[in-house]
């Protein structure tokens, strides 16, 4: 089985790349992000609670995503591996994953860390606030927060994986294509 972790900044392509190695490789992809704004979308109180932190640019609590993602471990349990784009997002995260992937008797493969100098990041967000209409998109300052976040909370996460040997970096610079055929590698590598 293929478990893969898409880390990265917010920004990183890591959605962008998930679409390309779910065609690839088979995988389900699970996007927090994507299960959030489903939740936005279908109007839930869980959604609501959301969607007032995601605006703000900060992170949904840990027991939230963490519940999302086992039931979707529970109902896909014949899946060939699972993609994670956006989770886990914190060290507790990253815990209750294993010991959820532990529960099914399976592991994460790798962990793949995208690298992205910040202004790109900063540029892209902001470009694609422009058509997506996502408000955590469309200001600066939120986008800036966003990245406060990232390296207060999230970037030790990486930190988790390197202590399990199981922590790859590529550049999130270039080409779609370009960051495709380096995450295929990294694939490959593991
Ligand atoms: P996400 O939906 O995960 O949002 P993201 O990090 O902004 O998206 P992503 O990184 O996938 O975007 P991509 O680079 O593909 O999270 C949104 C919010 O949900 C969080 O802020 C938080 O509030 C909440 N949340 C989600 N998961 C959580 C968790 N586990 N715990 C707590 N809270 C959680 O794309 C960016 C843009 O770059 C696109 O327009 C794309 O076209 C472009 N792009 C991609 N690759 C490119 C390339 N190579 N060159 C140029 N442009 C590129």
């Amino acid at each position: 089985m293929l478990n893969i972790v898409l880390f990265g900044p917010p920004g990183a392509g890591k959605g962008t790349q998930s679409n390309l190695i779910v065609k690839e490789y088979q995988l389900i992809h699970l996007s927090t992000g994507d299960l959030l704004r489903s939740e936005i979308q279908a109007g839930t109180p869980l959604g609501e609670k959301a969607k007032t932190l995601m605006d703000a640019g900060k992170l949904v609590p840990d027991e939230v995503v963490i519940g999302m993602i086992s039931n979707k471990l529970d109902s896909n349990k014949e899946a060939p591996g699972f993609i994670f784009d956006g989770f886990p997002r914190t060290s507790e995260q990253a815990k209750a994953l294993d010991e959820l992937l532990n529960n099914h008797n399976v592991s994460i493969t790798t962990m793949i860390s995208m690298k992205v100098p910040e202004q790109e990041l900063i540029d892209r967000l902001l470009e694609r606030g422009k058509e997506s209409g996502r408000a955590d998109d469309q200001n600066e300052s939120v986008i800036k927060d966003r990245l406060k976040v990232y390296r207060e909370q999230t970037e030790v996460v990486k930190e988790y994986y390197q202590r399990q040997n199981k922590s790859q970096e590529i550049d999130g610079l270039g080409t779609i294509d370009e960051v495709f055929g380096r995450i295929k590698n990294a694939i490959e590598q593991a």
